[in-house]
């Protein structure tokens, strides 16, 4: 095996909260009377959630303070939080759920390196609540992909090396994380184009080829 661990980003990977997310910003951009659009929600897969703020506020004719900037993020993840009540273990795949199964038989240790700190709940809403060997999320780190903490972390959780670890990730933010850590990098969907990761996977299930 040419890994021990695989680490997958959750969001856009293991299962797909990008509507969930579209619908809460742009009810909040709505009230702040800010355009939004699904371009822009492009542009937020993987950026943590103060960093998704700034880039809605790029078109804001005003200035919020630091306290006003807190409050609007909030606001979202509540309504965000009230979307994800809508999913269901009907949300994950199949063949996503049967390469994790299969990944795990030929006893790869398998970590989420996530931004997101709602980790739990969507795993939770998805029947993975206790799935996962470690997680390391947006409430264990400091510093946002691009930087490598997340996954750095997600490794140590694991007890393995850099190079004994594979990442799997949709945001070109997600792959150079990887890479920074001295990991390799699988991309999947919109991280398929940047060019820059180890394999570029057409379906999940091609992971059971990366790996060995
Ligand atoms: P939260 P990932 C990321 O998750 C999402 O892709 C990104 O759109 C979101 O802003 C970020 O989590 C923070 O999420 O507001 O739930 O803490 O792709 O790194 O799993
Ligand atoms: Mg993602």
């Amino acid at each position: 095996m040419k890994y021990k661990g695989v680490i997958f980003d959750l969001d856009g990977v293991i299962c797909s909260t990008d509507h969930y997310h579209y619908l809460a910003w742009k009810a909040l951009a709505d009230r702040l009377g800010i355009y939004f659009d699904e371009t822009i929600n492009n542009r937020l897969r993987g950026v943590s959630r103060m960093a998704s703020l700034e880039i809605i506020l790029e078109r804001y004719n005003g200035t919020l303070s630091e306290e006003e900037k807190l409050a609007a993020a909030e606001e979202k993840n509540n309504l965000y939080r009230e979307l994800l009540k809508e999913m269901t273990p009907a949300d994950l795949s199949p063949e996503v759920k049967n390469t994790l199964d299969a990944l795990r038989a030929k006893g790869l240790l398998l970590g989420i390196g996530s931004s997101s700190k709602n980790t739990k709940f969507i795993l939770s809403r998805i029947g993975l609540g206790d799935y996962f060997d470690k997680i390391s999320d947006g409430t264990n780190i400091t510093r946002s992909k691009p930087d490598p903490e997340v996954f750095l972390k997600g490794a140590e959780y694991l007890g393995l090396g850099p190079k004994d670890c594979l990442v799997v990730e949709d945001a070109k933010a997600g792959i150079e994380a990887a890479l920074a850590a001295g990991m390799d990098a699988a991309a999947i969907g919109d991280a398929t184009s940047c060019g820059l990761a180890t394999y570029n996977l057409s379906a999940f299930s091609d992971l059971l080829n990366c790996v060995e």
